[in-house]
């Protein structure tokens, strides 16, 4: 395997820094209104992509987070601008500098391919300091992966065919996308979860971005 491309959002960078940076100020529900945030976020592309339609991710993000704050009304809604502009410089997890550096020293080379909008992407990337052969987003064809037209986006960039790409997401249904494609797939079960019951698995299942 000599090229990885990883998801970004709950792969590369934890969507709940967010939050996390807020916790005191949300209040005991915080956990709760991120996890409906994140869960709306993705099921909003999803319906969309099926409905066959699409809007950048960054409004999407946006729209789930008015669900969220309206269904946990508990949490104070004045956050709102504060939690979006923290989506723009959101942690890295901290497996996931030494496994770039890791893979770059040994020659692999290395990319994004994310959902998330350019705008959203290039700050994100830019504030962490990682460095990628590639950032690519979905925005390009404007479909949400797990369709295909999405994953072919790293096929194109990289020129390889797909197999020879490793793809690497936390995320069980883009791991499970990536598959379906073609891809050799990495899925990370940081937590130890049980895996989904998709119909397609994994490559190699690993617990951290430092196993790669
Ligand atoms: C990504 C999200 C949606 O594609 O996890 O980065």
């Amino acid at each position: 395997m000599s090229i990885f491309v990883f998801d970004a959002y709950g792969t590369l960078f934890d969507v709940h820094a967010a939050i996390g940076r807020f916790r005191d100020k949300a209040g005991p529900d915080a956990d709760r209104m991120s996890d409906i945030w994140r869960t709306k976020q993705l099921e909003y592309s999803w319906t969309l992509t099926m409905a066959g339609r699409y809007a950048p991710f960054w409004t999407l993000t946006e729209r789930a987070l008015d669900f969220a704050l309206a269904r946990v009304p508990s949490v104070d809604k004045a956050l709102k601008p504060q939690l979006l502009q923290a989506y723009f410089n959101l942690d890295a997890f901290p497996d996931a500098r030494a496994a770039l550096r890791t893979l770059k020293g040994k020659g692999h080379k290395t990319g994004i391919l994310s959902n998330g909008s350019p705008d959203m992407l290039e700050p994100l990337v830019r504030h962490s300091g990682l460095r990628f052969d590639a950032v690519l987003s979905v925005d390009a064809v404007k479909i949400f992966k797990p369709a295909p037209q999405a994953y072919q986006l790293a096929v194109e960039k990289f020129g390889v065919p797909k197999e020879r790409i490793g793809f690497v997401s936390s995320n069980f249904w883009d791991a499970a996308g990536a598959k379906s494609f073609g891809f050799h797939v990495f899925w990370i079960n940081r937590g130890g979860v049980v895996g989904e019951r998709l119909g397609f698995q994994p490559d190699r299942v690993l617990r951290s971005l430092g196993e790669l």
